[in-house]
Parts: structure tokens; C-alpha cells; sequence
């Protein structure tokens, strides 16, 4: 009940980033707990890691659940059916998340969001992520959706250019952002997490982002 009166009130602020890009507020209330004991799960068979790209080690640290999971090392990034840290698949997509996620992008304008890939990004205190475009989907005509849970952050929201300016989208847990369309591509990041707890996950914040990747795009072996 208490739940609902919070969810009118927050869906009351919901925003259109830019074409194609809405912001979902407190559309994940209902099912954060469910989703962050999801989360427990899929990380006691896929742990959290920091990964590393080519210019150095990541401060976010990732898992994935899904068909495919996003990995990165010092040849760059791709998606891959298989956890590189065990050699096996990554755990399976909870229904509860893919339900969400479907609902997020329906209210969006996306109809057929069919979601194979979810990557989860966990930021301690001080982690950020910077500005940057997903584009080893191989499938830009389904929107991404994600889900922040935990401590707060500030999103960067920019163009099509790397050195377009950005907007600094404030988000709380529940929040759920669905871009697609004409922003698909748009360059957008983390400003670095700051100090807290949250009563939901202690000391970080927890983004999920679900894709739909081509298969023929993605590494089956590693
Ligand atoms: C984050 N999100 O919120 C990082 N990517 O922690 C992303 O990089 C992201 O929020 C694609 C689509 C939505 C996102
Ligand atoms: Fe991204």
C-alpha cells in the first residue's frame, strides 16, 4: 500500500531524456528486494569482478545473467555465453527481471523487448563509469533498459559525440531509464558514487542493464 502511494507519486516524474529515452521513476519499487536477493544469487555462481579493458582495470565491478554476458580484458570488449572466470554459462535470467524489464520498455513505446543479456554493475563508494556508448549489441533497434537499486549517482546523459554536452540525471534506487530509438547510441556515464548507506545495499549502488544481442555478434567460446 505505502509502496503504491510511493510509486504514484514518483511515476508523476517521469522524463523524457531526448527522443527515445525515458526516465521510469521508482518503476523497480516494488520488485527491488526481489531483484537485489536475484542479484545475491547470481553472483555466489558468477561473482563480481573488476575487469580490465585496454587503457586499465575497471573501479565498477560486473557479473552478468542472461544468454550472453559483456566481458572486457585488454583486447577490448564483447559479449560471451560463457563467464570467462569458471567456464560456464552465466546463471539464467530471473523471470522477475525480465518482466520488469519488458514492462519498462512496453511503457516506453518498445513493444517486442526480448532481452538475452543482463549485465550487473556494482559501484562502491568512489567507483564511476565514464562517458561511453554500448555498441557490441549488434542490434540497435531494441532499447536497453536499466535499473539503478542502492545509493544514489549522478548520470550523465549526452549526444552523439563524444564531446557533446552532457546532462546530470539524478538517480535513486528504483529508477529505470529505457533508451532505444534515435538516443540508442547516445555517449552516457556514472559521475563517481559517493559515501553512504543505503537500507536496501549497504554501501553501493547496483545497476542492471538488460540487452538484446544478436547471437551472430557474440563470442560462444572462450
Ligand atoms: C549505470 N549504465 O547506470 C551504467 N548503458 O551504472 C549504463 O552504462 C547504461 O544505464 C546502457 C543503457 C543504460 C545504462
Ligand atoms: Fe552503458
Amino acid at each position: 500500500m505505502t509502496n503504491d502511494l510511493f510509486a504514484d507519486d514518483a511515476a508523476m516524474r517521469n522524463t523524457v531524456l531526448s527522443d527515445g529515452a525515458l526516465l521510469l521513476r521508482g518503476f523497480a519499487l516494488d520488485a527491488a528486494r526481489n531483484l537485489l536477493g536475484c542479484v545475491d544469487d547470481i553472483t555466489r555462481a558468477a561473482p563480481f569482478r573488476q575487469m580490465l579493458t585496454p587503457s586499465g582495470v575497471m573501479s565498477v565491478a560486473m557479473s552478468n545473467c542472461g544468454q550472453f554476458g559483456w566481458i572486457s580484458d585488454q583486447n577490448g570488449y564483447r559479449y560471451s555465453a560463457l563467464d570467462p572466470l569458471s567456464g560456464q554459462p552465466w546463471p539464467a535470467l530471473p523471470i522477475a527481471l525480465l518482466d520488469l524489464a519488458k514492462n519498462a520498455a512496453a511503457k516506453a513505446g518498445f513493444k517486442d523487448f526480448s532481452p538475452n543479456a543482463c549485465l550487473i554493475n556494482r559501484y562502491a563508494p568512489s567507483a564511476k563509469m565514464g562517458l561511453h556508448q554500448d555498441k557490441n549489441e549488434g542490434n540497435f533497434s531494441a532499447p536497453i533498459v536499466s535499473i539503478s537499486l542502492g545509493l544514489p549517482a549522478i548520470f550523465l546523459w549526452g549526444g552523439l559525440q563524444r564531446s557533446d554536452p552532457a546532462m546530470r540525471v539524478p538517480l535513486v534506487h528504483s529508477d529505470v531509464i529505457v533508451f532505444g530509438g534515435a538516443s540508442r547510441l547516445r555517449y552516457h556515464g556514472v559521475l563517481t558514487v559517493k559515501d553512504g548507506i543505503h537500507p536496501a545495499t549497504a554501501a553501493c549502488r547496483i545497476n542492471l542493464t538488460l540487452r538484446q544481442v544478436r547471437v551472430a555478434n557474440t563470442q560462444r567460446v572462450c
